[in-house]
């Protein structure tokens, strides 16, 4: 019997070594992971780092996925692609060349020790509401409401929309 397919929401973020090259490729990587589709890809966005200092701007983009992957299968699978394009950990929030966080799974909440869902921190970030509501506008955050509701928030957040 096939497995039932879920609708999952994936933040791209890079801020060393070409970004847009590294997003632009990280969404390709995407679309080649193993049971799942890419079903919408955001533009891409330049976005001032938040809560760090003195780091290059990011490229950040917003993919939503169909995906027969369990959350945590798919967390795994975004961390092949993150070490394919050799993501290091020097230490937390470290400029990276590609960070791939999930960000939703159908309307799963979910507290884990390696995964919490809703990304905790995805409502307050102009980086992530932006792309995301170029690709679902009526987007609802579970515990959070609509993610439109929080972009008048979030204004203080530079970031520019990349013509395609
Ligand atoms: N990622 C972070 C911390 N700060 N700032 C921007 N603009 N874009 C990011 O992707 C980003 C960030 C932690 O992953
Ligand atoms: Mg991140
Ligand atoms: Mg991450």
């Amino acid at each position: 019997m096939s497995r039932p397919s879920h609708l999952a929401f994936v933040a791209l973020g890079a801020n060393l070594a070409e970004p847009v090259r590294q997003v632009r490729a990280a969404g390709e990587a995407l679309a080649g992971l193993p049971q799942a589709r890419v079903l919408r890809m955001s533009s891409l966005y330049r976005t001032a780092p938040v809560g760090i200092r003195g780091q290059p701007d990011f490229i950040n983009a917003v993919a939503a996925l169909a995906t027969t992957l369990a959350p945590h299968e798919l967390l795994d699978e975004l961390f092949v692609v993150e070490r394919r394009f050799g993501r290091r950990r020097d230490f937390p929030q470290a400029p990276r060349t590609l960070d791939l966080d999930l960000l939703l799974y159908d309307q799963l909440l979910l507290d884990g020790e390696r995964l919490r869902l809703p990304h905790p921190r995805m409502h307050l970030r102009a980086f992530v509401i932006a792309p995301l509501l170029e690709i679902a506008p009526d987007c609802h955050i579970p515990g959070r409401g609509s993610a439109a509701a929080w972009l008048p928030a979030l204004s203080q957040q530079r970031i520019e929309r990349l013509a395609p």
